[in-house]
């Protein structure tokens, strides 16, 4: 079968929430597939850049590339008015990050969400519940459907995910960017997507 790159779509992602919740680390395993358990704190804006290929549903043989180029922020609320802003504009899509061991962290979302979403416009949004990997040594669990009603408040989607093994990652990044080239470029397409 022949396959065409029948256009290349360009995307801007933004990473938000609180400080620790793994935003860093979800991008270095997205964009990488490492993991690195030393502590590094983001001092300002990082842009990763790494292409998916999607294919059409209904049409196998075309193909699209995206580029997308993943936004890590700094994790304080407090920088929401002034630094956020400039890395927030043009964003088609954003990841909003909480730790499943900090219920703090899944409440303070709505006030990332809200805040940058003012800047965004109404964009495509994934909420993932993160360091799913420590779920067993965790007393309080997460009520099983609040993290989707969250984001279906949002109009997004939830899911859980591990930096650390991995788990969903591919999957949480590619279902968000599929919504974003079918919101924003092919909106008549129903796409699947390769991860590669
Ligand atoms: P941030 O960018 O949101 O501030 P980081 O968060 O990516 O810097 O991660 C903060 C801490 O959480 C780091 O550990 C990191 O290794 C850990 N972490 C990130 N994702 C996961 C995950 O999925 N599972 C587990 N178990 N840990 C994770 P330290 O110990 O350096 O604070
Ligand atoms: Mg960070």
């Amino acid at each position: 079968m022949r396959v065409d790159v029948a256009g290349v779509f360009k995307t801007k992602v933004c990473l938000i929430g609180e400080a620790a919740v793994g935003k860093t680390s979800l991008i270095r395993r997205y964009v990488e597939n490492a993991f690195d358990d030393r502590y590094v704190t983001t001092l300002g804006g990082k842009v990763s850049l790494k292409p998916m290929w999607l294919t059409a549903k209904n049409d196998p043989s075309r193909v699209y590339e995206v580029q997308i180029s993943v936004w890590d922020l700094l994790g304080e609320r407090s920088y929401l008015d002034s630094i956020h802003k400039e890395y927030l504009k043009g964003s088609q899509g954003l990841i909003a990050v909480c730790d499943i061991t900090r219920y703090s962290s899944f409440e303070a979302l709505d006030e990332w969400i809200s805040a940058a979403l003012r800047i965004t416009g109404d964009v495509p949004l994934a909420l993932l519940v993160n360091k799913i990997d420590l779920k067993e040594q965790i007393i309080c669990l997460y009520d099983e459907h609040e993290p989707q009603e969250k984001a279906a408040r949002y109009r997004g989607f939830a899911t859980a995910t591990s930096a650390k093994t991995g788990e969903n990652v591919n999957a949480a990044f590619g279902q968000l960017v599929t919504e974003i080239v079918r919101r924003f470029a092919a909106p008549a397409l129903t796409l699947v997507f390769e991860a590669k």
